[in-house]
């Protein structure tokens, strides 16, 4: 009698422990199917996709730099910073609490974008985004906005020098080699402040930038601004005597606009990806 006893509390005790054990594995199921996602956010040419993620609190969020720079996610109010991811690399975080994270890249300040965690507001966040994605004009004040600016005043005012003095060449207007000395004259003053603005803009940017092409960049700029002042000295000697500068003269500014030219490219390479 004792032993039956005995044999049928250990087989209650068996009964109720697979029980248990079938509850938790069934809870654990469950926990698994609705349980944390991962969400993954792309970095391509200096943008973050998606732009707003709406996620869950306790969801992974995972950054791929598929770009050329090394950027970082860094949230605005403090909660995560990734610190340089590099091209090809990535970074994780759990998100916790509601509500909606704004994030930016510490050395591209411009690349903005949110996490919505669920009981965040997003019809808000929304507007708000829309209104930022508008082009509303804004003074420049940073050197990635003042670069890119000169640039076009450089970018123009060489070719249409060389420009001036073929056409004045070909018509024997004197006019048009006169604005072929006044454009190189306006190219001279502004390109140093294009190359200044560059620099300040690598200052800035840190180790993100690609390092072979911005070296190239950046000494092949500075050297232009450099051959440039050698040019206008050149042309100097052709104005002061109301002459036609010579075959010599525009051969070596043609090469000054075709070096212009890849020094754009290796900037546009940088700025928008290859
Ligand atoms: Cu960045």
């Amino acid at each position: 009698m004792r032993r039956l006893l005995a044999k049928n509390a250990s087989l209650s005790l068996l009964l109720i422990t697979a029980a248990v054990a079938a509850v938790s594995l069934g809870v654990m199921a469950q926990e698994n199917a609705s349980g944390p996602a991962t969400h993954t956010v792309i970095i391509k040419q200096m943008r973050f996709q998606t732009a707003q993620l709406s996620v869950k609190p306790g969801d992974i969020v995972e950054w791929k730099n598929e770009d050329i720079f090394a950027h970082t996610a860094t949230a605005d109010n403090g909660s995560f910073d990734s610190g340089l991811i590099n091209p090809g690399q990535s970074w994780k975080t759990v998100v916790k609490d509601a509500g909606t994270i704004g994030y930016h890249c510490r050395p591209h300040p411009n690349m903005t974008a949110s996490i919505v965690v669920s009981g965040g507001d997003v019809s808000s966040k929304q507007s708000k985004d829309q209104q930022a994605d508008s082009p509303v004009f804004e003074f420049p004040s940073s050197p990635q906005q003042f670069h890119p600016i000169l640039v076009n005043f450089t970018a123009a005012l060489l070719p249409l020098s060389f420009l001036s003095d073929v056409l004045g060449r070909m018509l024997r207007r004197q006019s048009l080699h006169n604005a072929g000395w006044w454009l190189l004259l306006y190219a001279v003053l502004i390109t140093p402040l294009t190359v200044a603005a560059g620099w300040w803009w690598k200052h800035t940017a840190g180790p993100g930038l690609p390092s072979h092409v911005i070296t190239v960049h950046q000494w092949l700029g500075t050297s232009l601004a450099i051959a440039f002042v050698v040019l206008l000295l050149w042309r100097w000697r052709f104005h002061k005597r109301d002459a036609a500068p010579d075959v010599a003269y525009l051969t070596v500014i043609f090469v000054t606009v075709l070096a212009l030219v890849y020094q754009g490219s290796l900037g546009g390479m940088m700025a928008f990806g290859k």
